[in-house]
């Protein structure tokens, strides 16, 4: 299977350290693109129209995306470990797959909106709007994380390459203080092999 990849993105780590505690890592054949709003990876549009990574083609040819479904597929592979089949466990752990999405999301775009876009056409409100939704996720997830099972889910590997991604493009904001249970239980992650073997490069 091929993965459009970025070594930078945190979408593309949530599959690749799915991949890793599935043992499928070694299924997947690394494409590596660029992918950006403004430079669109357009090899990546036959196989999805978004042009967005990760997005992986099967075998077959077929492909799937976004980080999400891709996940879901290889656990379906991989024996099942990292979705809990049904029920409240089912629905938190996609509960939190989607706060760190979002705050993927607000983390990336704001990327896009303080390093991309000229300087002369960056909008300050919408910038303090998006670090708010990072903030206000990080209060969450700090409320949540003495709760969390003890499996490392979908919802724990999305947060993890959450904050991750804070600490390799955020590093001046830090996020910890205040928010101790959640530095305690990211500290505990990040000693996992499929964690320490994705950190973000670049
Ligand atoms: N919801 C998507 C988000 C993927 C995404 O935004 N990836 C970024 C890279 S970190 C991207 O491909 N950006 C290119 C673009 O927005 O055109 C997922 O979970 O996979």
């Amino acid at each position: 299977m091929k993965l459009f990849h970025a070594p930078t993105s945190p979408y593309v780590r949530k599959v690749l350290i799915a991949a890793r505690e599935l043992a499928l890592a070694d299924r997947l054949e690394h494409v590596t693109v660029t992918a950006m709003p403004q430079a669109p990876a357009r090899e990546i549009a036959p196989h999805n129209p978004l042009m967005k990574i990760p997005t992986l083609v099967r075998d077959d040819g077929t492909s799937l995306y976004d980080s999400i479904v891709i996940c879901e597929y290889l656990d379906a592979l991989g024996g099942g470990a990292l979705f809990p089949p049904a029920g409240e466990p089912r629905w938190r752990a996609l509960r939190l797959n989607a706060l760190a999405d979002g705050m993927m999301d607000a983390s990336v775009l704001l990327r896009y909106e303080t390093v991309m876009r000229p300087e002369a056409m960056r909008w300050q409100p919408w910038i303090d709007g998006q670090f708010a939704k990072v903030d206000g996720a990080l209060d969450e997830a700090e409320r949540e994380a003495a709760t969390f099972p003890a499996a490392f889910d979908i919802g724990q590997i999305a947060l993890v390459c959450a904050l991750g991604y804070l600490d390799f493009r955020y590093a001046s904001r830090p996020w910890r203080p205040g928010r101790p249970q959640l530095e305690r239980w990211f500290a505990q992650r990040c000693e996992r092999e499929s964690v320490r073997a994705t950190a973000p490069v670049g």
